[in-house]
């Protein structure tokens, strides 16, 4: 358990709004709040919304409205005050110092949350799922959170864990028939049910890919080797002189990125150094960071000049890109000189079935095809799957439980005796009640919501 002190924290953004609101948990917050408000909070019932002053020592500190829930229906499952004050910086300062005088403590990060968990007002998967929902980078990835908050993540992990369960009660009657000696172990039924469910757990571990994106901006890349016009493209699709252009190749040195807001989803546009074979020293090293770019973008749009042949720099950019065919799309710039068809047929030896965008970034031609590309591209990768995993620590221990199946369904297939098979499952039913919280430590605990910020 913990202790069920008073804490306090502001939960709105301190500056720029009209109003900010504080929140009271803890056994006796109705009663603290009551000793500065104007009005008697000791009888009044929960789910109200109350209207007065808030004062110290006769004098006013602000005209606020205060709502109080009554344990356990509250966020935290204890007595809940919260207050609404005008969105003044030291009008919230001097409230929260006030309460603090009185003997409440400024709540730690996450606090609120992880006294939800404790009181068991929600698992751990949705607890986490409130730092998510406020950190979601798209509307995909609220809808996400809202769904994982809501109990869908726990609902499919739990599902999984009762049927691993049955599989480790199965085995587990058989340690208790064994000296009747009864074979009941019906091993190839539980094989089955052992890849059904790795498989089911492995289509969560491969959201993971997308979900990372849910919580930071999706990087899209510029890649293409010099002068295509990749910086031109770039200051196209944000819409301002943002990067220098020139007919220098080798201009861009190093990356550079701008995030936009497309069709929902929050885009890092990087602009990479051109690849080419004899780049100088400082480009060399712009050269090599956009091969790290390469394995870390969601998209990579890959430019060419549409006027002039493919040569050798631009094969070496098609080589290194061959490997990445699911996350390419081709934008052939320079559309307004005139389209030369070796540039076409090579683009389409290697990237057969990958359509051309022709475009001009110095006319502004289809750069809203553009756009609607990456947006279209985005909402077909987070779209298609029932939940999607956001979070390492989820990611983690999916990963942790496919390996410990794969093994118990080798011991399965060795017919290994029944007292292997159950410490192997519940090794992997472990690691499901670790994610949703069934089992857990203070340490766990601590790393996890110290992640959050102060008033979640
Ligand atoms: N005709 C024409 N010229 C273009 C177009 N887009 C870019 N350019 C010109 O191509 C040259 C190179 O453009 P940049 O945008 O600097 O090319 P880059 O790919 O960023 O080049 P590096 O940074 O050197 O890798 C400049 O002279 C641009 O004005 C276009 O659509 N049509
Ligand atoms: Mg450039």
């Amino acid at each position: 358990m913990y202790e069920k002190d008073i804490i306090i924290a502001p939960i709105s953004a301190l500056q720029g709004g009209s109003i900010n609101m504080l929140r009271l948990s803890g056994e006796g917050a109705v009663e603290c709040a009551d000793a500065f408000f104007s009005r008697d909070l000791i009888n009044a019932p929960g789910g109200r919304f109350y209207f007065g002053h808030l004062q110290n020592k006769n004098r006013i500190i602000d005209d606020v409205i205060v709502y109080i829930f009554r344990a356990p229906h509250s966020f935290t499952g204890e007595d809940v005050v919260e207050i609404s004050c005008h969105g003044n910086f030291f009008i919230t300062e001097e409230i929260l110092n006030t309460f603090i005088d009185a003997g409440c403590r400024l709540a730690e990060p996450g606090e609120f949350s992880r006294r939800a968990f404790l009181n068991s007002k929600m698992d751990l998967l949705q607890a986490e799922a409130v730092a998510d929902l406020i950190a979601a980078k798209n509307k995909s990835a609220v809808k996400n959170s809202l769904k994982q908050l809501h109990g869908g993540l726990s609902h499919s992990i739990q599902s999984i864990k009762e049927k691993l369960i049955h599989l480790a009660s199965m085995v587990e009657l058989d340690i208790d028939f064994s000296e009747e000696e009864i074979d009941i172990i019906p091993y190839d039924e539980i094989r089955k049910e052992i890849e059904v469910l790795t498989d089911d757990l492995k289509r969560l571990i491969n959201t993971y890919h997308t979900g990372k994106n849910f919580t930071s901006s999706s990087e899209v890349l510029l890649l293409g080797k010099p002068n295509v016009g990749k910086s031109s493209l770039m200051n196209a699709l944000i819409n301002r002189e943002r990067v220098i252009v020139s007919g220098q190749p080798g201009t861009t040195r190093d990356h550079i990125h701008e995030d936009i807001l497309i069709h929902d989803h929050l885009v890092r546009l990087i602009d990479s150094a051109g690849i080419r074979r004899k780049a100088e020293a400082i480009e060399k090293a712009g050269v090599k960071r956009s091969v790290q770019l390469i394995e870390d973008a969601v998209l990579i749009l890959l430019v060419v000049d549409l006027s002039q042949p493919a040569d050798s720099d631009d094969s070496i950019v098609f080589e290194q890109l061959k490997k990445h065919h699911h996350k390419i799309r081709i934008i052939g710039n320079k559309k307004d000189l005139s389209v030369h068809p070796d540039m076409l047929s090579t683009l389409e030896k290697y990237f057969t079935g990958i359509p051309v965008i022709q475009v001009s970034a110095r006319e502004k031609e289809n750069i809203d095809v553009i756009h609607d590309t990456i947006g279209a591209y985005l909402r077909t990768h987070t779209e298609d799957h029932e939940h999607i995993i956001t979070n390492a620590r989820h990611h983690r221990l999916l990963k942790q439980c496919v390996t410990q199946l794969e093994q118990t369904r080798e011991a399965v297939e060795q017919q290994l005796g029944p007292e292997f098979l159950s410490v192997d499952f519940r090794t992997a039913i472990n690691y499901l009640a670790e994610l949703t919280g069934d089992v857990t430590t203070d340490d766990i605990l601590n790393h996890i919501f110290s992640n959050f910020c102060i008033g979640k």
